[in-house]
């Protein structure tokens, strides 16, 4: 099956590559939906910036960013993931009408994380994390990229199945750029067959990271990027992943499709 695609909507004044567009939820909830048209199945709202460096944000700070996206989106029939290390976030933006919960650290950041997630029965993104984005670059130091991820997610696996987690719904994320380091995310890309035989589907967050500049000429933008997004995607689906978390869904959305026509023999 072609990967679900989670478009990014990142409701921050500081993300890394899409940070301040929105000037208010109205345009917000504009952009989600013109996401969905574009052929995107989910959008995934942030309100916490986790790009390298970035200072936490307090929860009340970050609700107020997200749940009227939430609430608006939810209103127009938009499906929603939410994009939080927070379990108060996440159980208030499922009271919203969230649907899946997207956790950068793991459950790792806040320890009420699991206890919501079992309460709300949503799906959960377990994304592999060893720390928040002001000393991560410091946290990249593996013996075997792959085998440590791996090692390390299955141990968040078995604490959340403590806390009465279902293992219907857990998604894992090797966490492409967080704590790693270039050569890292390639390794893991590599070698995905190693992280899916933990059982769970995997979804990817390549898209406009930094380590995509080694592949594109000097100087190349963040929206350079795009493309190789889409090519990482393709490979991604290939290697059989559930999911992609993309800025850009048209190009990822062609990449896709190009997958489906190669497999199918035929376009439409
Ligand atoms: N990357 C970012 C934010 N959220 N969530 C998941 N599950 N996987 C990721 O790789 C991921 C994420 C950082 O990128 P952004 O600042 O462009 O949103």
């Amino acid at each position: 099956m072609s990967p679900q695609v989670f478009a990014i909507l990142n409701v921050t004044p500081d993300s890394f590559s899409d940070g301040g567009q929105f000037e208010n939820a109205d345009e917000a909830v504009a952009r989600g939906i013109e996401l969905m048209a574009q052929g995107a199945h989910i959008v995934d709202v942030g309100g916490e910036s986790t790009r390298p460096g970035a200072e936490r944000v307090d929860p009340d700070e970050e609700q107020a960013r997200v749940l009227p996206v939430i609430r608006g989106l939810v209103a127009a029939g938009v499906p929603v993931s939410i994009d939080t290390m927070n379990s108060v976030t996440a159980l208030a933006a499922a009271e919203a009408g969230a649907s899946v919960i997207n956790d950068v650290s793991g459950g790792l950041a806040d320890p009420e994380m699991y206890r919501v997630v079992a309460q709300t029965k949503l799906l959960y993104i377990a994304m592999h994390w060893r720390g928040h984005s002001a000393d991560m670059d410091s946290l990249a130091v593996y013996d075997d990229v792959v085998t440590d991820v791996r090692t390390e997610l299955k141990a968040r696996l078995a604490e959340m199945f403590v806390w009465g987690v279902e293992k219907e719904q857990v998604v894992l994320d090797p966490g492409l750029g967080f704590a790693k380091t270039a050569e890292h995310n390639w390794q893991l890309l590599g070698r995905l067959d190693e992280l899916a035989s933990l059982g769970h589907p995997l979804l990817i967050g390549a898209s406009r990271k930094r380590f995509l500049a080694d592949v594109l000429p000097e100087g190349a933008s963040k929206t350079d990027r795009d493309l190789p997004t889409a090519v990482v995607g393709a490979f991604a689906a290939q290697a059989g992943v559930w999911a992609l978390r993309v800025h850009d869904v048209a190009s990822t959305r062609t990449a896709l499709n190009v997958v489906d026509a190669w497999k199918a023999g035929r376009g439409r």
